[in-house]
């Protein structure tokens, strides 16, 4: 039955992209995978951080039925962990996915990626979700098809998924420990049966495991996504990510749990907390020694449409694309002039970061004057306003979210992001919202630095009062570069004082 509403198994599933390590201002990002796996993974905004600032994904929202309970989904209002709670728009039919798939290809060329993720469980909607991978294959061979499940139906449907060339499965994993899935799952549908507690989460993970090890030995890209919940399995993820390591998965995400009352799960009328950003990150950090983690995920709605973090699917209702006379033939000339012109891009960006790699391992920073100082130097949280493109081009009052670096004596890594309402309606000054900015600062926690194309006289004070810099000084500027360009000015102002020894022994 189709229900009509939208979340996002995704969601619950997630994952990504890039090595933690590799991600900072040297090198190459995809450079030590190998041809084939760098071929799959170079224009998969989930896949690679790097990509996710060129390229775009969307879903289409055909699965409505789910075989699990998991108690943070109540999907009469949206996944809880939708990144935007609320009734959803439209559950469409597979025909009608098409028609939306090409029309947004169409508009947007830098769409590479057609995921389905839900609202349900793709895959316990096998006729809907494959005949939409079968009628894309043929009609716009030039989008990659992803996939999202909790892996309960995930064996059975190997074949059918090899069938149609699709090379990116995301798994949600929360346990591979049936006591810790009975306190996540209160049920499974298996076998025309309710099974449930431990014994349903004994089956499940039973058949996630399963369906990892077919997909790693068919060459297929897993991305495991895991639900960080405070309490109940956040002692158990490291074990998680070593043991999907082991069998083989790609990447490992780490998503937090959202759990608010109004969105009527379980978790979110028990009180159950999700982490908070510091504890998330540590968690990623933990986790990162055993494998690759994503951490540019935003949690997306099953409908999601455009770059990571922005949501154009209003653009593409049922109604309008009803009117729009789309030519996928020319619409292909223009995706792939697109395309090439964005990867030449972003050769040039992987020379001249091969270039200084090259000189960090001949014992060079990337600022000259940090070379002694290097050991010493503080880590410095900064936020970035961004549109895309890898460089700094938001205004800080239009920005609903931020990109959080880490700068140090040794690089500058992207660690996540935070959501946060846009402080102002347009122009350049920011004149109310202060509800909004209040927000801004909350999320903002930790970070001593923003950097954005431009702020307004307004919202200086407030920020400089919580500890945090605006800087509007690198508008258009290549984030890594800013962001260590910013992090010298603080050496150099004597700002990054050496942490004492016991300190730096700890970390
Ligand atoms: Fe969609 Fe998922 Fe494919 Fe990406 S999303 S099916 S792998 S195309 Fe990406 Fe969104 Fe995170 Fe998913 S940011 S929720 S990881
Ligand atoms: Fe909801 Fe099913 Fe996805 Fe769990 S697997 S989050 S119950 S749609």
């Amino acid at each position: 039955m189709d229900l009509p509403v939208l979340n996002t198994s995704e969601a619950a599933e997630s994952g990504g992209g890039c090595d933690s390590h590799s991600c900072g201002s040297t090198g190459d990002q995809l450079g030590h995978l190998p041809e084939h796996i760098r071929e799959k993974v170079h224009n998969h905004p989930c896949y690679s951080e790097q990509a996710h600032h060129y390229f775009a994904r969307m879903h289409v929202a055909v699965a409505p039925a789910c075989n699990i309970q998991c108690h943070y989904c109540n999907r009469k209002y949206d996944c809880s962990n939708e990144s935007r709670p609320g009734v959803v728009s439209e559950v469409l039919t597979p025909e009608q996915a098409v028609k939306k798939v090409m029309a947004v290809a169409a508009n947007i060329p830098q769409m590479t990626v057609l995921g389905i993720a839900g609202p349900g469980d793709p895959l316990a909607n096998p006729e809907r979700t494959f005949e939409t991978f079968r009628e894309l294959t043929e009609k716009a061979p030039d989008i990659k098809l992803c996939v999202s499940t909790n892996g309960l139906a995930l064996p059975e449907s190997i074949d059918e998924l090899c069938k149609h060339n699709i090379d990116h499965v995301t798994i949600t994993i929360n346990c591979v420990d049936p006591d810790v899935g009975g306190k996540i799952y209160p049920w499974i549908f298996w076998k025309n049966k309710r099974i449930m507690g431990r014994e349903g989460a004994a089956i499940l993970i039973e058949q996630q495991q399963k369906g990892l090890e077919m997909l790693a030995e068919r060459g297929i890209l897993v991305k495991v996504n895991s639900v960080m919940i405070p309490g109940v399995n956040d002692a158990h993820l490291a074990e998680v990510s070593r043991v999907v390591k082991a069998k083989g998965a790609f990447l490992h995400n780490v998503m937090p749990l959202i759990a608010e009352p109004e969105h009527g799960t379980f978790y979110g009328l028990m009180g159950q907390p999700g982490p908070t950003h510091e504890e998330l990150q540590k968690l990623q950090d933990a986790c990162s020694g055993d494998m690759n983690m994503m951490r540019h995920c935003r949690q997306c709605r099953a409908d999601a449409v455009g770059m990571l973090g922005e949501d154009r699917g209003q653009e593409f209702t049922l109604d309008k694309i009803e009117d729009m006379e789309i030519d996928y033939p020319a619409a292909m000339v223009k995706r792939a002039e697109v395309h090439a012109r964005i990867e030449a891009e972003l050769k040039i960006k992987d020379q001249a970061n091969a270039a200084k790699a090259e000189l960090a391992k001949a014992g060079w920073v990337a600022i000259q004057g940090m070379k002694q100082d290097a050991p010493k130097l503080r880590p410095v949280l900064m936020a970035v306003a961004t549109k895309g493109g890898g460089v700094i081009n938001e205004h800080f009052g239009h920005a609903s979210e931020f990109l959080i670096y880490e700068a140090s004596g040794h690089d500058v890594r992207f660690i996540g992001h935070r959501k946060t309402l846009p402080y102002c309606d347009g122009g350049d000054t920011c004149g109310d919202g202060e509800s909004a900015l209040d927000v801004t600062i909350r999320e903002l926690s930790g970070c001593e630095v923003v950097l954005c194309s431009k702020v307004g006289y307004e919202p200086w004070g407030p920020l400089e009062a919580a500890g945090i810099t605006p800087n509007g000084e690198h508008a258009m500027e290549a984030i890594e570069d800013a962001v260590l360009a910013v992090y010298e000015e603080m050496r150099v102002a004597g700002k990054l004082e050496a942490k004492p020894l016991m300190q730096q022994k700890a970390a």
